[in-house]
């Protein structure tokens, strides 16, 4: 399937790796990259130097294109944005804020500029600064995460946008990949999916959680601070909501929170550490390579499209 999104970034499917935090590591990346898809490590809170091994690590397992997600509330975003320039990545992501003070930084290093964005405006200003697609990434999605859903989201977006829209939030199998393209989009962005994959290095019992959750699973913290976070509800949900309810102060909040993701990602502790994942969750139920997902993601948009004409 070839669309903007395939030519822009060198690739054979139009399914972009989601740039997860402790997650979206080298053998992620370059399993995604491997498998014909778009790898995208994920910076995080990590720093530069960091960053750049893990971008070596991937090309020593892969010479597909891949990218680098900056998150922008990090306070390394500035030295990795800088990294990544010197580095040449096919491409960067952004996510959590707008990128525009890296923008110049990063077109004249010929590299590719992807920001997520949660709204029509930002996609719109985005448009204006010459970048090169955008993400729009609904409320379905695990993490960070906006007011609108993807289904109204994309849409919006693609009227708004002459630039190729890749649609994220809720998005695991070939029903998604193909209802993405009905709204407009020119390629998807999964993160709970591969979050899965046999080749993802997260702790047994996060992919386990993830693997038996539910529908109705899904939780939403920090709306009071503004950071809002989507999860899989456990005794940390429970207690951070408990908090907000009290009105409980953003520093006690963000001391509840401080690490809670390392906790359950790296440790296994998925009772009080933040089990991220998106909405989708409750119909993932078996791990499979990333080849596997994006090969059957393909095959089964293929066959639902046939099905619907
Ligand atoms: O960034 C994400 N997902 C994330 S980042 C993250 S780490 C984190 N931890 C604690 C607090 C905040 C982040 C975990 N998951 N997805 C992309 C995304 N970007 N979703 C929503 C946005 C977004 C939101 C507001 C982008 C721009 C924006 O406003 C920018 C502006 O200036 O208008």
């Amino acid at each position: 399937m070839k669309t903007r999104i395939t030519e822009l970034l060198g690739i054979e499917y139009p399914i972009i790796q989601g740039g997860m935090a402790w997650v979206a590591e080298h053998h992620l990346a370059a399993a995604v990259s491997g498998a014909g898809g778009f790898g995208i490590l994920g910076a995080a809170n990590a720093p530069a130097e960091t960053v750049r091994e893990e971008i070596r690590k991937v090309r020593e397992l892969t010479d597909k294109p891949f990218g680098v997600n900056i998150m922008l509330l990090s306070p390394y975003a500035e030295e990795v944005a800088r990294m990544v320039a010197e580095e040449k990545v096919r491409a960067v992501t952004t996510g959590a804020g707008s990128p525009e003070k890296y923008l110049k930084l990063w077109q004249d290093a010929g590299i590719k500029v992807i920001p997520v964005v949660a709204s029509v405006a930002l996609a719109r200003r985005m448009e204006r600064c010459h970048v090169d697609a955008v993400v729009a990434e609904g409320m379905e999605s695990g993490g960070h995460i906006g007011s609108q859903t993807t289904m109204t989201l994309v849409p919006q977006v693609a009227d708004a946008v002459e630039i190729p829209v890749i649609a994220a939030g809720g998005i695991a199998d070939g029903r998604g990949f193909a209802a993405a393209r009905m709204l407009g989009a020119e390629g998807v962005q999964m993160g709970t999916v591969f979050v899965t994959a046999k080749e993802s290095i997260v702790h047994v019992n996060y992919k386990q959680r993830i693997l038996k959750a539910k529908d109705i699973d899904s939780e939403v913290t920090g709306m009071s601070t503004g950071h809002p976070i989507r999860s899989l509800r456990n005794k940390m949900t429970r207690e951070y909501l408990r908090l907000e309810k009290e009105g409980a102060s953003f520093e006690e909040l963000e001391q509840l929170a401080a690490g809670a993701l390392r906790k359950a990602v790296v440790d296994g502790d998925v009772m009080y550490g933040t089990v991220m994942a998106g909405q989708i969750a409750g119909m993932i139920s078996e791990e499979k390579t990333c080849r596997e997902i994006i090969d059957s993601i393909m095959q089964q948009a293929e066959d639902v499209m046939k099905k619907a004409m």
